[in-house]
């Protein structure tokens, strides 16, 4: 990951420290969380790479503590069943999009396919761009999708394309972009941004921000 870049990795974890003693703010309405502001564009956030993966190279290894671990295809991906969701994007800094529309597969479908082991507890999403994060098993059944379209078009390369994770319930980077892994873990493990000061659960409600 020597490319990945720096200057911004380091902006982010300033942020932790400009964060962490920071009074939370008392009170929300409806479905802006605390601390977020809305905005109607997308903006886009990475590591200062976005890997082009054309969808003939592009697999998805479902791996770890699983019966069948698989590694789909495009063709085996998309006839996994589909389904379309429409839900809220709220990134830790403070801007949340509302109303995305996207296509894709539930986690729960492709737990389905792979069925996890009693042992696995946890789940580590690896990206193309060697990105990682971390969620519990429980909540990724409740709350992750795997899409690749979003507003009815292909999910654009600068947005995680052709496939990437989406959790509405936590924090945005809690959702992979060009995910190229889903591991299935016996235990927690910190991801790219949880290692480096973000919150393991982060929960945009409570203003679970930093760790
Ligand atoms: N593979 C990968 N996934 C990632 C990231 C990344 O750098 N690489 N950034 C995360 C962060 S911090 C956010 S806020 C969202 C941003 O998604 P967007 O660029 O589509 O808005 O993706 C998350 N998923
Ligand atoms: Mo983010």
């Amino acid at each position: 990951m020597d490319e990945i870049n720096k200057k911004l990795i380091e902006g982010k974890q300033r942020l932790v420290e400009l964060g962490k003693n920071k009074p939370k703010a008392a009170f929300t309405q409806n479905r802006l969380p605390p601390g977020q502001h809305e905005v109607k564009n997308w903006p886009v956030l990475d590591l200062g790479i976005q890997p082009d993966i054309p969808k003939d190279k592009w697999s998805l290894n479902v791996e770890g503590l699983v019966e069948k671990p698989v590694s789909l295809t495009w063709p085996d991906f998309i006839a996994l069943p589909q389904v379309e969701k429409v839900n809220d994007f709220h990134c830790v800094t403070a801007w949340s999009r509302f109303d995305n529309h996207w296509k894709g597969v539930e986690f729960k479908a492709l737990c389905a396919l792979v069925k996890p082991t009693p042992e696995a507890t946890h789940v580590l999403f690896t990206g193309y761009d060697d990105y990682t994060t971390n969620l519990p098993l429980d909540f990724c059944l409740d709350n992750a999708l795997i899409v690749h379209e979003w507003e009815g078009q292909p999910l654009e390369r600068e947005h995680g394309g052709p496939v990437r994770v989406v959790v509405s319930k936590v924090y945005a980077w809690k959702g992979a972009k060009w995910v190229k892994d889903v591991i299935f873990l016996p235990a927690d493990h910190p991801g790219f941004w949880e290692v480096r000061g973000y919150s393991i659960t982060a929960d945009p409600w409570t203003e679970d921000r930093f760790s």
